[in-house]
């Protein structure tokens, strides 16, 4: 019982392009460790449901407009807002699988022309993640998957521009994986980094920031 023993839970991440798999495989990765007994929950990031997070999907949806730098920090308030209850339940032991982060926000907001270390900045002192998973998969292919919802940023050229920014903010908490591959064999790739990461948080690795 992770409770008792007073081991914290995993941060993990999925970044990728729209069409990766990513939430696909956050939902299969949830069940894994349900499954396995862990204390787990799956968020995405926008929360929609928040006053902030209304104000993101209204800019998504092209129902608002709004400054670039106005909906990045809005992006990045949307996260800030969860912070305490993030941490509180990694503390209590429940591991936890975010489908985007703060990459997404540096990385959708630079390709689309902001500075990169402006980008960054609103999000240092949020918690950083134990694990990024990158689904990796070349623009045009995650294109031809079909399934743009026809939201603001679900266009070839600007994915295009956000896949070179994700390779930026590349580091050693990160694993890329193969996303064109058949979702079962991503999925068996995955479980098995998530398990790793899950035990090395047990075995009390520290909670830090980002980004650092
Ligand atoms: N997005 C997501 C950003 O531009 N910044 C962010 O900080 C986050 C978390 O919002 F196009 C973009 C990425 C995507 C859009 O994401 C909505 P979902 O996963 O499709 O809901």
């Amino acid at each position: 019982n992770n409770q008792r023993s007073g081991s914290r839970g995993a941060l993990i991440v999925l970044e990728g392009l729209d069409r990766s798999g990513k939430t696909s495989q956050s939902c299969r990765l949830l069940s894994y460790l349900e499954g396995l007994g862990h204390p787990v929950e799956s968020w995405r990031f926008p929360d929609r449901n928040t006053g902030v997070g209304q104000m993101i999907s209204a800019y998504l949806a092209n129902k608002s407009q709004l400054d670039d730098h106005a909906i990045h920090l809005l992006f990045s308030a949307n996260r800030w807002e969860k912070r305490s209850l993030m941490e509180s339940k990694l503390r209590s032991g429940t591991t936890l699988i975010v489908d985007r982060y703060s990459f997404s926000g540096v990385a959708f907001s630079s390709a689309k022309g902001l500075d990169f270390e402006w980008c960054k900045a609103p999000e240092m002192g949020l918690l950083a993640p134990d694990l990024v998973l990158y689904l990796e998969i070349p623009p045009e292919k995650a294109a031809e998957r079909g399934g743009y919802g026809g939201e603001r940023y679900e266009q070839l050229e600007l994915q295009k521009k956000v896949a070179r920014s994700y390779q930026m903010l590349y580091d050693a908490s990160w694993k890329a994986i193969d996303a064109s591959l058949p979702i079962e064999d991503v999925e068996k790739q995955l479980r098995e980094m998530v398990l790793d990461c899950v035990t090395t948080c047990q075995k009390g690795k520290a909670l830090s920031n980002l980004w650092s």
